[in-house]
């Protein structure tokens, strides 16, 4: 289902059942760690936990951080082809991001490192708790909030990390986690 140019959004891709054993074998993944960043020259601890695969090795620099991949998994290369039978897009890395309740969150931002390249494609899959997913246009014109459910697929096509940001914000009402991965196209930058 088209929700704006250049977003796309599919829900119930993974069956309830596919979507717990996922859920399950995400959530057990021994790579899933609290990173950190620098605020105001303070470390301030990421407010979830994060997990980045390589299809094969690679390195990604992201949110003042450089993650060094771990191998995908069999789970993630079949969420992957069922991403790749549905759209159409070959992705080679995947980070997951594991909110462990409402106040878990990832503020604004856009995916927009040099190793994803000019104008990256990014797919998203949700499994758990639903939660809200913003969207806005940089001069501020266009925004749109999009209800993430689970065994849902959200794409944003190559228009959208250059002109729009991006976030979850926190729910203290949500008491379940939620897992996401997004999936990319990272380039090896020298
Ligand atoms: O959790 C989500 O749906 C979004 C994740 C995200 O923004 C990111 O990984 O860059």
């Amino acid at each position: 289902m088209k929700i704006m140019d250049d977003v796309s959004y599919w829900k119930g891709v993974f069956t309830e059942e596919e979507s717990l054993m996922h859920f399950h074998h995400l959530s057990t993944l021994p790579s899933l760690a609290q990173g950190s960043f620098h605020l105001f020259g303070k470390p301030v601890k990421t407010p979830r936990l994060e997990s980045f695969h390589g299809i094969s090795p690679i390195p990604y620099r992201y949110s003042g951080q450089t993650l060094q991949s771990m191998p995908f998994t069999a789970p993630m290369h079949a969420i992957l082809a069922r991403i790749t039978k549905l759209t159409g897009c070959t992705f080679n890395a995947v980070l997951i991001n594991v909110y462990r309740n409402g106040m878990d969150s990832n503020g604004w931002h856009a995916d927009n490192e040099k190793e994803l390249g000019k104008n990256p494609i990014i797919a998203s899959v949700s499994f758990g708790a639903e939660r809200k997913f913003q969207l806005k246009s940089r001069d501020g014109a266009v925004k749109k909030t999009i209800l993430l459910e689970n065994g849902s697929i959200l794409l944003m096509g190559g228009t959208i990390q250059p002109a729009f940001i991006h976030c979850i914000p926190k729910e203290p009402k949500v008491a379940h986690p939620r897992i996401n991965l997004t999936f990319r196209t990272v380039f090896e930058v020298r």
